[in-house]
């Protein structure tokens, strides 16, 4: 029996990364299915499997999905019922966000943050396409660092273009596996061939009118670098629909909300408009951003519809 880590998922075909640097093509057999979750993809990027070579093929059959450490789970809608693991025993995950070009809402940063934080993944912020910003943007881009590096997110502002600012972020990734998220049109699959020429991925400028990307990635894929790293490049994602998550929960995923939640009134606030709640009154006094405040209210909000 081999074992190693898949690097490919494509749905029927997993490419596996084996203990010795062989690298195997497989399939599952039959009806493979982990037990309690309900994904579309029952093994991610990530996953550590051992599986059966079969000499005459040149390839494996998987039989095994060892235990994950933790894995990211992203659904395409907020009314989508399937889930999907974008992957699994992550170290870190980087959200790649564009302040233009194309330009990440706020609430899609903080939707995948949570995301994170439910499942205790360590998250940066990756803020490329600094060569395009006129002062406007740029001021923007100042105004979300200084937001989400005080709740604790570390932010890297870089231009793939220039190869600016990629000192440091490339020593967080130093020996760990990172999960590399975002819109469609970011600069993703750049940063992977910037760190590692010799990948030569595919990537696409925008589109001209609408300024979005193209989704010219279609499954995630790991990839190593010549630093000492594994880096999973992932599809661009349009909307990020929280999972798993009860409603009265879902602030304890804004560290900054769920500190202040301490000092309400009432042990069951969700800080909408209850009496004596500190999380309010610390949103009318600057000390939490109104956009973050304002993204805790529409995933609330959201929530409400599903079970409606
Ligand atoms: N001006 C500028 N363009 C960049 C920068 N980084 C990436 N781009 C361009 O942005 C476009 C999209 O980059 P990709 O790497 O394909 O984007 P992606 O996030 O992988 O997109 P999907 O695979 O569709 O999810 C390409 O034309 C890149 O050359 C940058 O720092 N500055
Ligand atoms: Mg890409
Ligand atoms: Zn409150």
């Amino acid at each position: 029996m081999d074992q190693g880590i898949v690097i490919k998922s494509t749905g029927s075909r997993y490419r596996v990364l084996c203990t010795d640097g062989n690298v195997v093509d497989c399939i599952i057999k039959g009806k493979f299915r982990v037990k309690e979750l309900k994904n579309t993809n029952p093994i991610a990027v990530g996953d550590r499997v051992r599986f059966e070579f079969e000499q005459s093929k040149r390839s494996g059959i998987i039989t095994e999905l060892l235990d994950r450490k933790n894995y990211i789970l992203r659904k395409s809608s907020n009314l989508s019922k399937q889930s999907q693991i974008l992957a699994a025993n992550v170290d870190h995950v980087f959200l790649m966000i564009t302040i233009s070009y194309p330009e990440t809402p706020v609430e899609f940063i903080d939707r995948f943050l949570i995301t994170a934080e439910a499942y205790r993944i360590p998250a940066g912020i990756i803020i490329n396409k600094t060569d395009l910003y006129n002062e406007e943007e740029k001021s923007r881009m100042d105004h979300l660092v200084s937001v989400y590096e005080k709740i604790g997110y570390k932010c890297f502002t870089i231009s793939l273009k220039n190869k600016d600012g990629l000192e440091s972020l490339i020593a967080l990734m130093k020996d760990k596996i990172s999960l590399i998220a975002g819109n469609s049109g970011v600069g993703k699959t750049t940063l992977l061939n910037t760190l590692n020429p010799a990948l030569n991925l595919k990537t696409e400028e925008i589109s001209d009118y609408h300024k979005q990307g193209k989704h010219i990635t279609t499954f995630p894929e790991m990839h190593h670098m010549p630093f000492g790293a594994y880096l999973i490049d992932s599809p661009g994602i349009r909307g990020f629909g929280v999972v798993d998550m009860d409603r009265n929960e879902i602030y304890h995923f804004f560290p900054e909300i769920f500190r202040i939640s301490q000092d309400c009134r009432f042990y069951n606030c969700l800080h909408i408009d209850e009496p004596g709640c500190s999380v309010k009154n610390a949103v009318e006094k600057g000390e939490i951003d109104p956009l973050r405040y304002r993204s805790y209210l529409n995933i609330l909000e959201d929530d409400n519809r599903k079970y409606r």
